[in-house]
């Protein structure tokens, strides 16, 4: 029996043409394309293939890694295969000889399937015992599994996912783990979209406020980005589910009390759905934390073991340093998200902030956002009904699908990027799972770890498969959170925060002291001096009315 290598038929991240666009970063037309269809059938051969040990010789076919040992030991067991004709010899000569061994060693079940026509073989069903005998006629050239296939492809002809390092992940993180659902807080997400059919696996609506009617098309993008797994249009992570919470009307308005009754629905919802993250592309007034309802909301979801996802906004000016004040981006406990611009190449190296993502210090001295997903020009799906593609007929890249720029949607790459740990960890925190995309995160050459990309722009192989877990990028909060015995849920102590920051600055330190950072491409220790300000803390002048209206969700003509 020969014995094939199927491990180096295929190198990762193989591409074809590039084109550039007529404006920016290519406008979302086909730029790339990521060729994995063939990839996924080498990893799936290669885990079966360290199995077996074959002899050389010539005289026999060659069958799956595996394979014989299987049917050796299951001589009456059911094989679904595909066996191929030697050269010269054709379809129906393999047919005879599956129907010889059938004759010669009969066995329950076992049948004589497909007759192909563009290959010289067939397909059937052979008991142990049968495969045996087949393998050793001599007109037979191969006896293969007949592989379930679970999926088509994964691939996306924009380079973000490379920039965002999830197409990795698309492989190394085995299908067969349980992968958790995201909530999506927002406008709504279509269910029947082809790219997330049949994973919206629930929806509430718990929209009060009687705006515009209609789906806007927000939430249905954002879910796609997430966990879309269309080809052309792969997302972030195609396995996992989404579940989504509406809050925002047809124009993405809405009531902020209709935000914390999402977490309330997510608290009291998790267990259903394996809900392990909620993606929040939306930000709605802003106090200190201390104060806020929606932060405390959000914080009741993180330290329950739901991962909280926010995009930071989309007001900085020209790059300047906006600060960050909406809620819950102010968050500290939260991984706030900017957008990074992919500069048209898949390498981080080049990348930078897109001039309109927020970054700065919270009411509270927090530096915001900690890390930075591609966040301009993202395909997405949308219902053809969305009011979006009414309001932007010229961003339509495929039907169904447009294009977007904003934090909104580098905000559910890093949720996609937390379920795909989740599924390789599942027992992680929330504080593991953002300690291990920030520890991965990388700083494109030039960046300084302490502007609009955080500490980087996220590197999601990294993060899923190669990160500690020790990492906590919150040890310094932790010491403020019990556990509430009335509820049975654990919370944050504001006013013990207060004091103790208020007479002690060096209260973060335990945060960045880790020798867990120290695999950190970036400089942790000008990011551990960055991270919390007691300078830029409420005294300042910035911290005042300017953060009390309402949703920035509809700022939706940047590019
Ligand atoms: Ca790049």
């Amino acid at each position: 029996m020969r014995h094939e290598d199927v491990g180096r038929r295929g190198t990762p991240g193989t591409t074809t043409g590039e084109v550039r666009g007529n404006a920016l970063w290519g406008g979302g037309r086909r730029t790339l394309a990521v060729t994995l269809a063939a990839l996924l059938v080498v990893a799936v051969a290669l885990v079966a293939g360290r199995v077996q040990v074959a002899e050389a010789s010539d005289a026999d076919a060659y069958v799956s890694p595996g394979l014989l040992a299987e049917a050796a030991a299951s001589p009456d067991g059911l094989f679904d295969v595909i066996v191929q004709a030697r050269k010269g010899k054709k379809t129906d000569d393999v047919a005879d000889e599956v129907t010889k061994v059938q004759k010669d060693e009969p066995g329950t079940g076992s049948k004589l399937k497909r007759k192909f026509i563009s290959i010289a073989g067939t397909s059937a069903t052979l008991t142990g015992k049968q495969l045996l005998k087949l393998a050793d006629r001599s007109e037979i050239d191969s006896i293969t599994r007949d592989s379930k296939v679970e999926l088509t492809a994964y691939t996306n002809t924009q380079l973000w996912p490379q920039s965002a390092g999830v197409d990795t992940n698309w492989l190394s993180v085995p299908a067969s783990l349980t992968y958790p659902a995201i909530a999506v807080v927002d406008s709504g997400v279509t269910p029947s979209l082809p790219t997330l059919s049949p994973r919206v696996i629930g929806s509430v609506n718990l929209k009060t406020y009687a705006g515009t009617s209609g789906a806007y098309g927000h939430g249905s993008l954002v879910a796609s980005i997430a966990a879309g797994a269309a080809e052309d249009y792969t997302s972030a992570e195609p396995r996992a589910k989404i579940v989504s919470v509406k809050v925002l009307d047809g124009a993405g308005q809405g009531y902020k009390s209709d935000i914390i009754a999402a977490c309330d629905w997510i608290l009291q919802n998790k267990s259903t759905y394996n809900i392990r993250v909620a993606n929040f592309s939306l930000n709605a007034g802003g106090e200190s934390f201390r104060y806020d309802a929606l932060d405390k909301a959000v914080e009741s979801l993180w330290l329950n073991g739901v991962v909280v996802v926010v995009a930071a906004g989309n007001y900085a000016v020209e790059g300047a340093q906006s600060n960050v004040g909406y809620a819950p981006a102010n968050d500290p406990f939260v991984i706030t998200v900017g957008a990074s611009d992919i500069a048209n190449t898949a390498s981080r190296a080049d990348d930078f902030a897109a001039p309109w993502s927020a970054w700065g210090y919270t009411q509270d001295g927090f530096f915001k956002p900690e890390v930075a997903a591609p966040g301009r020009r993202m395909n997405g799906a949308v219902p053809n009904s969305a009011n979006l593609l009414t309001q932007y007929p010229d961003r339509v890249v495929a039907p169904g699908y447009m294009w977007m720029s904003g934090t909104s949607f580098a905000a559910p790459v890093v949720s996609g990027i937390a379920a795909s740990i989740l599924a390789d960890h599942p027992s992680w925190t929330p504080n593991q799972v953002k300690g291990a995309i920030m520890e991965k995160a990388v700083a494109p050459t030039g960046y300084a770890s302490n502007g609009a990309l955080g500490v980087g722009v996220v590197n999601g192989g990294g993060a899923a498969v190669e990160a500690s877990g020790l990492a906590n990028p919150n040890a310094g909060l932790n010491q403020f959170v019990s556990l509430n015995s009335a509820t049975g849920r654990y919370e944050f102590d504001g006013n013990l925060w207060y004091t103790v920051a208020s007479y002690d600055p060096a209260w973060n330190a335990a945060s960045w002291s880790s020798a867990s950072w120290s695999s950190a491409s970036w400089s942790s220790a000008s990011w551990s001096s960055a991270s919390w300000s007691s300078a830029s803390w409420s005294s300042a002048s910035w911290s005042s009315a300017s953060w009390a209206n309402a949703s920035w969700a509809n700022t939706t003509d940047i590019e």
